[in-house]
């Protein structure tokens, strides 16, 4: 056959973009060729539930969204307008999609097991950082997805499980542009939103995260609460490097999606650590530290607790059980836990 160069391609223009929907079904048929499509229609749901929060994320400043509801969540947050609406557009999304038979929302003091016969448990922070958001900085989408157990009809057993166990999980960044960051256990994959096409499209296939980096991104405001030797970490992180004769930059937003995006992208370490107090850190385990986990590791870097313990490992006891949380380049990670006693 004679090479043939489209009319596209000679105009440098691409007429065979990758929707997600098209990744979603190509990923099915190539690693679960016997799959009942159960999870690509779940996938379907979760991306309609990205696209109405950025909707309202866009139009928040002009219809009245920004400000505080009135209310607490279940870890005593105030909740923000849109904390409220987020959650709401999920659940009615998880709900109506027939294939979620259990929703974990940081927003809801109880697990919701739904009516149906939906055999996938689905967790998440609908719109974590939200103390950003009357700012107008990026905010975004945590969520984690469990199979059943084969014998159950929905319990929290389907979810106080191992993070190792879940099948798919990501986030949904609203910024300058959405974003959304995708693993279903092959790697990660990065989709952009085109708002008038209404699709996420590919645009970081395959992402892969750098090695090592010099930058730290911890709200050094806690500093004083930290133990000794995450205090001596950080101190050296601040003295000039034998490799390059400068110190670690230091990059914090607040926005554990921003932060986490940003660290997948450059490299470096993110970590919001346990006080030495408490022994307990801020991130919740279901939903902002194991989906944010399997990403790192899905893309070459790794993700430990303050004992130097691997995230994907822990069993929560509660719904909503919090974890120190390290993650980021590998050769990061690993320098940090030299520094454990
Ligand atoms: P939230 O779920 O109530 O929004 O809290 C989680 C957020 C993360 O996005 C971020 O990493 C962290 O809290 C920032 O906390 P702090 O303001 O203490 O640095
Ligand atoms: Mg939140």
């Amino acid at each position: 056959m004679t090479n043939f160069t489209s009319a596209s391609e000679q105009m440098n223009v691409e007429t065979d973009i990758i929707t997600l929907t098209r990744f979603i079904l190509e990923e099915q048929k190539n690693f679960a060729p016997t799959a009942t499509g159960e999870l690509t229609l779940l996938l379907n749901a979760l991306q309609f539930a990205f696209k109405f929060i950025a909707h309202n994320i866009r139009r928040a400043e002009l219809i009245n969204l920004i400000g505080v509801s009135g209310s607490a969540n279940s870890t005593g947050d105030v909740q923000k307008k849109l904390d409220v609406i987020g959650d709401e557009i999920f659940i009615n999304a998880m709900k109506s999609s027939g294939n979620v038979k259990v929703l974990v929302s940081e927003e809801q003091d109880d697990l919701i097991v739904f009516e149906g016969g939906g055999r996938y448990a689905v967790c998440t922070d609908p719109i974590d950082g939200s103390s950003n958001i009357d700012a107008g900085v990026s905010v975004g989408t945590i969520f984690g997805v469990y199979k059943l157990k084969d014998d159950s009809n929905g319990s929290i057993n389907d979810v106080l499980r191992k993070g190792s166990e879940m099948v798919v999980a990501g986030y949904t960044m609203y910024g300058a542009s959405t974003h959304l960051m995708l693993t279903t256990g092959h790697g990660v994959n990065g989709f952009t939103l085109d708002t008038q096409l209404g699709e996420f499209i590919l645009t970081q296939p395959n992402l892969v995260i750098p090695q090592s980096r010099a930058i730290y991104s911890f709200n050094e405001g806690n500093s004083y609460y930290w133990p000794k030797y995450v205090q001596k970490y950080v101190e050296d992180l601040k003295k000039p490097q034998e490799s390059t004769g400068k110190p670690y930059s230091s990059r914090y937003i607040g926005s554990m999606v921003a932060d986490v995006h940003r660290t997948l992208l450059y490299g470096g370490i993110f970590a919001y650590p346990a006080d030495s107090k408490s022994k307990n850190g801020k991130l919740r385990i279901l939903y902002e530290c194991f989906p944010m986990a399997m990403l790192m590791e899905q893309a070459g870097g790794a993700c430990v607790n303050d004992k130097g313990e691997r995230i994907l490992d822990l069993l929560p006891k509660g719904i909503h059980d919090k974890s120190g949380i390290w993650m980021g380049s590998k050769g990061e990670v690993d320098r940090f836990v030299k520094y454990i006693e």
